[in-house]
This record gives C-alpha cells, structure tokens and sequence, in this order.
C-alpha cells in the first residue's frame, strides 16, 4: 500500500503508508538490479556515513556491486564505520560515468540535489533509477522513488526497519555497529523529541547484536584532536545574544580561526547545541566562513519551524535543526540581514 502523491510522469512516487515505509517496494527494486550508487550530503554525519556503510554491507551480502561516492571526505572521527575504506571522494574527472553505469542511484540522508555539491548534475542527470531514503521533510522531485517519513529519528532507523521487517540478510553486529551509530548521533545521544520508546527498543536490540556503546560514542566524540578544543573556545567567545528579547544566540567562525586551530569545518560538529544552553534563548546560530561562501547552522526550540527560515536562504532540513550553504557570498555581508529575518521567527 503506498499514496502516490504525484500523478504527473515526472513526479516521483512516495511510498508511505499511515506513517509506516512500503518497504515490500524497496526491495523490490534492491532485487530486480545488480549494480548501486549510494551517496549522502555534504560534510557528512555519522547517520550519512552509518547509513551507507549498512546499506552496503547489506547489498554486498545478497551478491550486489555496490560504489559509494560522496563530495566530502569522510571527518576523521567517523572514519572507523569505514573499515575497509570503501568509500571514495568524489572526483568529476574520474567518477563522472558511474551515474549512468549503475542500476540504481541511491540517495541516503538528504532529499535536495545540492546537498550533494559537486555530484549534483551527474545525480540528477542520470537516467538511471533514482531512490531517497531519508528523514528530512519536502523532498525535491528528481526522485523515480522516494522512501521517507518524518517520523524516524534517522536515516539509520529506516534501514533498521527495512531489514528488520524484510529479513533480507541476517543482522550481523558490523551493521548493527552502524545503524547505532547513526541513531545514537541522530538523536543527539538519546535525546531529541524523536527519542521514542521504540528508538530504546531498536538500540537494546542493536546492543544485543554486540554493539559497545561506550565505544561508538567513545570513537565519535571523545577522540577529537586538540584543535577542536580551541577553536570550541573561540566559538563560544563569537556568542551574543540579539534581538529585544535576548531570544537568539548566535556565534561564528571565520577561516582564520580555522587555521589558528589547525582544523577544519567537521570540527565544529555539535558546537551550534551551545546556542540553546542558555535560559530563555529559543533560537541559535552558528555562522562558519568557509574556502568559499559561508555557511549557516540553525536550531530552535518547541514549534519554532527553523527549516523554513534556511529555506528562505536556500538550506533546509528539520524544524528544530536545519542549515544552509551559500557558495561565493561574504558572510559579514549576510549576518545582520539574515539575524533581522531570524527574529521574525519568535
Ligand atoms: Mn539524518
């Protein structure tokens, strides 16, 4: 069962039912082809990484060839769900032909063509069939299949789902090691509003395939290099409050700070969470300058829909957390304009 929310050719078809993804569709099309492209947005989170890695060790265990390629690079501290250094960075003059050599392209953690960057063109204009899965809302319509809902607390969940409920491979600990990490990451460690009941049942049931969380945590968060500490430090000395009612906090970076560190844009992983630490705050902000552009991080509490303000600027991404990347612009330029448009969401 599934609602086909677009009659025209050219819209792709969504398969939900009541909350729940038609997975009997899924895998359909994962057995009638052989061959896959997975990929995932831009600087890369562990449900990004954790997804594909179990995405891969799945079809790789029914027989598939499997390619993943991503525009980032892989940040170091998540480098460890890559064991066998399966994933590649994309590079236009080498990869340019794989989107048309595959069966199927799979998007894993994003649903907008420019979260992909650099693979962009290639992705949207391969002819080959073109598959989402994903959590984040509105999807664009470049898919031939979109499996998404709102509902999961991440990528890894609808993964989690699927095997679980098509049994299509036995659940070994090496994917049960990724899809927790992914949901643990996702879920900000067990905490945002998504964490059900069910999140807990799905982690004591990843726990029971043999995943350490002390160590998936360990290796994500407490193996950061030293620079990371310092340029916390500078972030939190950018933070000011803004607006009449002291309801938005925003701090920023700029190249500069970066090379003082001797870090780079993954470093700033969790950072923009600082912003919401404090009472009465409902909005936070991170602005990071970065080669070329800047980008923007937005978080904000209850029913404040912060999606839509990135999405005023080209980003988008969840109610309560969402970003955006403007490419060739300055941003000391954007940030009084884009504050002013901030406090228009209290
Ligand atoms: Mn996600």
């Amino acid at each position: 069962m599934f609602y086909n929310l677009g009659l025209e050719k050219s819209s792709p078809f969504i398969f939900i039912l009541t909350n729940m993804i038609d997975f009997n569709k899924l895998k359909e099309i994962i057995e009638n082809n052989n061959s896959f492209l997975l990929t995932t947005h831009v600087n890369p989170d562990a449900d990004a990484i954790g997804s594909e890695i179990a995405f891969y060790l799945m079809l790789k265990e029914i027989g598939k060839e499997v390619h993943i390629l991503n525009h980032s690079k892989t940040p170091y501290n998540l480098c460890f769900l890559d064991k066998y250094n399966i994933i590649q960075k994309y590079d236009n003059s080498k990869h340019n032909k794989i989107f048309d050599r595959v069966d199927v392209l799979v998007a894993l953690d994003f649903n907008r063509s420019n979260r992909i960057v650099s693979m962009e063109e290639g992705f949207i204009n391969s002819d080959k069939i073109k598959i989402c899965l994903d959590h984040h809302p509105d999807p664009e319509d470049f898919f031939n299949f979109i499996f998404f809902d709102i509902d999961y607390c991440s990528t890894g969940q609808i993964i989690y789902q699927f095997i679980k409920e098509t049994n299509i491979v036995e659940f070994r600990k090496e994917l049960a090691d990724n899809l927790y990490a992914a949901i643990m990451t996702d879920t900000g460690s067990f905490k945002f509003e998504k964490t059900t009941s069910e999140i807990h049942i799905i982690a004591a049931d990843l726990l029971e395939k043999g995943v350490s969380p002390t160590n998936i945590y360990d290796s994500i968060y407490d193996k950061s290099r030293f620079g990371k500490l310092k340029l916390l430090g500078l972030t939190l000395k950018s933070s000011q409050l803004y607006g009449n009612t002291n309801e938005i906090c925003f701090m920023k970076l700029y190249q500069k700070d970066f090379e003082e560190c001797n870090v780079d844009e993954s470093d700033t992983d969790g950072f923009i969470n600082f912003s919401l630490s404090i009472n009465g705050v409902k909005i936070g902000l991170l602005f990071v300058e970065l080669k070329n552009g800047f980008k923007v991080s937005f978080r904000s509490k209850g029913n404040i829909p912060i999606n839509k303000l990135a999405e005023e600027y080209g980003g988008g991404g969840h109610r309560n957390a969402a970003g955006t990347r403007r490419f060739n612009q300055k941003l000391d330029e954007q940030i009084e304009e884009i504050l002013k448009r901030t406090e228009s969401y209290l």
